[in-house]
């Protein structure tokens, strides 16, 4: 990926003068030669249940203006927790579609701010006026079986009941691809999804 040009913003270039240069984010190819920040979730099979969220927040900190983390999972009603740890305004705009879209700005070092979505909604992008190049996504899920994939390109769901279920995973870039997956009474099961030439 490209590096990011924050030359127009000397105080985002200020933030990263003893960091490494900070690439886009758009494909994370592992050195296993598999994805990063790839979102999986049961997409359909669950039994209809109401999952409660966690009183836990999910953190999107503004950091060196970029977003951290790339890509998050949040349930319905849980609170997503905006930090600014820039010396510097931000503005960040949350591009749902499904759930009512909305944009806050947050000063330099600010209280945090707190947002929670009520329908769920896979994969919008959360933007900052202020810097064009700042993204990440979020995904927003009524039940607690998502992950994003990390450096070794794997996710888990846990503690999901026996069935059958269609396990989608998005990303950014590439799109969505889903399969089928049964899950035993007991043990595991595996998926794995492949993206470009097989
Ligand atoms: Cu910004």
């Amino acid at each position: 990926m490209q590096t990011i040009d924050m030359s127009s913003n000397p105080s985002c270039v200020a933030e990263h003068k003893s960091r490494p240069p900070v690439h886009a984010q758009t494909i994370v190819v592992n050195p296993n030669h598999t994805l990063r920040n790839a979102f999986v979730w049961i997409k359909d099979g669950l039994p209809a249940a109401h999952w409660t969220p966690p009183a836990q927040t999910v953190e999107l900190t503004q950091n060196g203006c970029i977003y951290e983390p790339h890509v998050a999972g949040i349930m319905v009603g849980q609170t997503l927790e905006i930090v600014n740890d820039d010396p510097i305004n931000h503005n960040v705009h949350a591009n749902s579609k499904i759930n009512a879209p909305w944009n806050i700005a947050q000063a330099p070092k600010a209280e945090h701010k707190f947002r929670k979505f009520a329908s769920p909604e896979v994969l919008f992008a959360m933007t900052c006026s202020v810097h064009p190049w700042m993204n990440s996504y979020i995904g927003v899920v009524p039940h607690p079986f998502f992950s994003v994939t990390g450096d070794d390109g794997a996710f888990r769901l846990q503690g999901v009941p026996p069935g059958t279920y269609t396990i989608e995973v998005v990303q950014e870039k590439l799109g969505k691809k889903d399969g089928t997956l049964t899950l035993p009474p007991s043990g595991t099961a595996s998926i794995d999804f492949t993206y470009g030439s097989q």
